[in-house]
């Protein structure tokens, strides 16, 4: 299966790049500019989202593509608009045009972030985006889900928490995803048998996390990272002292940013 990988000079690429050139051998790799470190079996084909042009190239031969690009946090809306809207749009008309019909598209727990730290939610739950990006990563869902129906592009969009290699706060506790069990989740995306279209959430085995991860374990899914096997160094008290609404909601500071709502109507409307 040849492989391309978009967003590949972000971090959590720099993560998976090993295991994904030792488990598809000749894998591509995509970003805005030229990926400069190239390792034998990798190569290189920069594409701005928004040039379809240059994403016909990169997607040429390819079978499955792992899109982590664009825009990772919040930013102004004609940035979000940009690269996550527009450029997504663009990606998947690409990906088309390219006979591409595997996707794992990087959406976020910010698709969510509004809903209460205690509420404990599936993929099927209504949305609830936090900032702006968080929006855009709804609509990416919701252009993966298109996709399927009406053009058979088979994508697995999991909600990453924060894929690091260590979960070092209380809050990483419980959203945090290792790039070894992502890499797993992209594997199972890439070759499942039985996905059309469909969401997981992006954490590992954490017994504190927010999220019922049914779907992905039905796919397969099995974590072998647990945030518990780790000391935590900063505590959740620690974190309850710095704001209200971002120990409130899963979003954390992503929901906080600007917030000027009623927070308590907001925690009462997601009981
Ligand atoms: C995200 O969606 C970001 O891409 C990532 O960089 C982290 O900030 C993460 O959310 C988070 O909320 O911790």
């Amino acid at each position: 299966m040849k492989v391309l990988m978009t967003g590949a000079t972000g971090e959590v690429a720099g993560f998976i790049r090993p295991m994904l050139r030792e488990r598809y051998g000749d894998v591509v790799l995509s970003s805005r500019s030229e990926v400069e470190d190239l390792q034998e079996g990798e190569s290189s084909r920069p594409a701005d989202l928004t040039d379809r042009a240059a994403l016909d190239a990169a997607m040429e031969g390819v079978d499955g593509i792992i899109h982590l690009g664009g825009q990772s946090v919040e930013d102004d809306w004609q940035t979000v608009l940009k690269s996550n809207i527009d450029g997504l749009y663009t990606f998947y008309e690409a990906a088309r045009g390219a006979g591409v019909n595997r996707v794992v598209f990087a959406s976020s727990i910010h698709a969510i972030g509004f809903y209460p730290r205690h509420r404990r939610i599936g993929p099927d739950d209504p949305t609830r985006p936090d900032t702006r990006y968080g929006l855009s990563k709804v609509f990416g869902e919701g252009l993966a889900s298109f996709y399927a129906d009406k053009f058979g592009i088979r994508t697995l969009s999991v909600r990453i928490g924060q894929c690091v290699p260590e979960p070092v706060d209380a809050r990483l506790q419980q959203i945090w995803l290792h790039p070894e069990d992502f890499f797993q989740l992209c594997t199972i995306g890439l070759e499942h048998p039985d996905i059309h279209n469909q969401i997981v959430f992006g954490a590992s085995h954490n017994t504190r996390n927010f999220w019922d991860n049914e779907p992905a374990f039905r796919l397969g899914y099995r974590p072998k990272h647990a945030a518990e096997d780790y000391e935590s160094p900063r505590s959740l008290a620690e974190e309850t002292e710095r704001d209200p609404v971002a120990d409130a909601f899963q979003g954390g500071m992503f929901a906080a940013e600007e917030f000027d709502g009623d927070l308590d109507r907001a925690l009462w409307s997601a009981r």
